[in-house]
C-alpha cells in the first residue's frame, strides 16, 4: 500500500494559483514541471496531482486522491444524490462566488414555473427546484450558458456569479441565489491508518494558515485607567498580554486578533486613549 499522501488541485484554472500557495505556506515544498500531472514533495511524504476541477470529487472518493481542493460548487453537484466517500473538512475562504438563477433585464419578475433553465449544474438546480416544489424544464449545458436565452435555448440560466460584470454585460438580472460557494478542502473519508497522521498534519497546518489571513498581532500603549475599555474594542483576542511600562500609569497592550482590525477600530482604540498603534500580519497559527 502507497503511504505517500496525494493532494489533488485544479491544473490550471480560477483555483489553481492559490491552491499551490495555501499547500506552499503549509509548509510542503513541491515544484510544479510544465506539464506534468504530478509533483512530488520533497520534504514531505505527499505528491500533488494536477487535474481538472471536475474530476477532483470522483477522484477522492475512488481514493485515487486523498485530499483535494476544489469549489464547493463543483463538489456538491458531482457528489449530490450518489453515494460518496467524501468529506469536506476545511473552508478555505478564497474563489468565493455564488450560484444564482438570472433571467433578461426585461423579464425581471420572472416565474420560474413551466420555464427552460440553461445551466452547468443540474443536479443543485434540479434540487432547488425539488425543494421549492417549482416545475420547470433544466437543459444542461457546458460553458456560455449567458448566451442561452438569446438563442432561444432557454428563458433564464443558473451559473456561477462573483462579481456581477458577466451578467451585466449580458443583460441578464440575477433572480434567486441558490448556493454560496468558496474553495474547500476535502478528504476521503476512509484514508488508511497509515496515512492519516500525515493528512491531519497537513489540514492542521492548512487551518493555521486561512485562521492566519485575517488576524492581526496588534500592539499599543495605553493609560492604566483605560485597560478593560481597550481590551473590549479588540475584535477576537483572547486574554491580551498586559505590559508594565517606565511610567507607572501606562501599560503595553498586546492581542493576537483573530478577527480584521478596520481603521475605524483603530480610531476607536485611539480615541480611548491608546497610543503607537501597531497592527502586523500574523503568517501561521497553531492552536
Ligand atoms: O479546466 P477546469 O475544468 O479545471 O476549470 P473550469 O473552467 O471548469 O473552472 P474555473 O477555473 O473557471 O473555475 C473554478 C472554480 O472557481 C469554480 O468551480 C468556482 O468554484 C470558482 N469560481 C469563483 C468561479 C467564479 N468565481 C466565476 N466567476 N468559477 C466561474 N466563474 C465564472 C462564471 O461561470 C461566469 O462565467 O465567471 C463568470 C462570472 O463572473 P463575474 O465576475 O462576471 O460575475
Ligand atoms: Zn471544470
Amino acid at each position: 500500500m502507497k503511504n505517500r499522501l496525494t493532494i489533488a488541485i485544479q491544473k490550471s484554472g480560477r483555483l489553481s494559483d492559490q491552491s499551490k500557495d495555501l499547500i506552499k505556506k503549509s509548509g510542503i515544498n513541491f515544484t510544479a514541471k510544465g506539464d506534468k500531472l504530478l509533483a512530488k514533495s520533497n520534504n514531505l511524504p505527499i505528491d500533488i496531482l494536477f487535474v481538472r476541477d471536475d474530476d477532483i470529487p470522483s477522484l477522492v472518493s475512488n481514493g485515487d486522491a486523498d485530499l483535494a481542493i476544489v469549489g464547493e460548487n463543483v463538489l456538491v453537484e458531482k457528489t449530490l444524490y450518489k453515494k460518496n466517500n467524501t468529506l469536506k473538512v476545511l473552508d478555505l475562504g478564497f474563489s468565493k462566488c455564488r450560484l444564482s438563477i438570472a433571467a433578461p433585464n426585461n423579464k425581471k419578475n420572472m416565474r420560474l414555473a413551466n420555464k427552460k433553465i440553461a445551466t452547468s449544474y443540474p443536479n443543485i438546480l434540479k434540487k432547488y427546484l425539488d425543494d421549492n416544489n417549482i416545475k420547470a424544464s433544466v437543459t444542461n449545458i457546458h460553458g456560455s450558458v449567458e448566451l442561452t436565452p438569446y438563442i432561444g435555448m432557454s428563458d433564464c440560466i443558473c451559473d456561477l456569479v462573483s462579481s456581477g460584470a458577466t451578467l451585466e454585460a449580458n443583460n441578464l438580472n440575477e433572480i434567486k441565489v441558490i448556493m454560496e460557494s468558496q474553495a474547500v478542502l476535502i478528504k476521503n473519508k476512509k484514508l488508511s491508518k497509515n496515512k492519516i497522521y500525515i493528512a491531519e498534519k497537513v489540514i492542521s497546518r492548512m487551518n493555521g494558515v486561512i485562521n492566519a489571513v485575517e488576524s492581526k498581532y496588534v500592539m499599543l500603549n495605553a493609560e492604566t485607567k483605560n485597560v478593560k475599555d481597550i481590551c473590549k474594542l479588540l475584535p477576537g483576542s483572547e486574554s491580551p498580554t498586559i505590559i508594565p511600562l517606565e511610567d507607572n500609569n501606562k501599560v503595553a497592550i498586546h492581542a493576537l486578533c483573530q478577527e480584521p482590525i478596520f481603521w475605524e477600530t483603530m480610531e476607536k482604540l485611539k480615541n480611548k486613549g491608546a497610543s503607537s498603534i501597531l497592527v502586523m500580519p500574523v503568517e501561521k497559527i497553531l492552536n
